[in-house]
């Protein structure tokens, strides 16, 4: 018999953040359709994982970003799918072209206080305040139903410690 693979799906999300608007996607299909998210998807093989975030920046929101960093390692736990998801998030503040629908995202600037929290996932009220006030931040949401929250250990993290998670991960799959 096949093992069953539990390696998590690795996943990069990204948002553009100008002073004090926020670039966000409605999402048109698959995953999370109608929620409001950052640009982001699957690491392809071969494919670093800030290559990635560029990538789906660029094809989801048809813009280039140009100071990304990384903020965020986040890891969601399902009750009802197979494999936990990964994800990387990421902060850009520049950036060249000009946001376009795509046929995955519809873009749209949100002002910070105004953000649609009652059409996001619900993780997103816990780490937005960290991520807004340029906190890194790590931790994993454990779901239920796919989107109710059961239980989450997120917390603010040094710069270093994040790295440091990083380059274990990253390591991890290498292996
Ligand atoms: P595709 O299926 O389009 O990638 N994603 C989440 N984002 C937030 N804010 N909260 C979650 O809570 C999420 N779960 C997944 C990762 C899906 C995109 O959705 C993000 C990817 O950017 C559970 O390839």
């Amino acid at each position: 018999m096949r093992p069953v693979d539990v390696s998590p799906k690795v996943m990069t999300l990204l948002m553009v953040v100008q002073g004090q608007r926020v670039l966000l996607g409605e999402k048109k299909r698959g995953f999370g359709a109608g929620f409001w998210n950052g640009f982001g998807g699957k690491v392809d093989a071969g494919e670093s994982v800030d290559e990635a975030a560029l990538r789906e920046l660029r094809e989801e929101a048809g813009i280039e970003a140009v100071d990304t960093t990384r903020r965020g390692l986040l890891t969601f736990v399902y009750d009802d799918q197979s494999r936990p998801m990964e994800v990387h998030v990421y902060h850009a503040s520049r950036f060249t072209g000009a946001p376009v629908e795509t046929e995955e995202m519809r873009p749209k600037w949100w002002d910070v206080e105004d953000l649609p929290f009652e059409r996001m996932w619900p993780d997103d009220e816990i780490w937005y305040p960290l991520f807004l006030s340029d906190r890194r931040f790590a931790g994993t949401v454990h779901f239920t139903n796919t989107t109710t929250i059961v239980k989450h250990d997120v917390r603010e993290v040094a710069a270093e410690t994040l790295a440091e998670m990083v380059r274990e991960r990253d390591a991890a799959r290498q292996s």
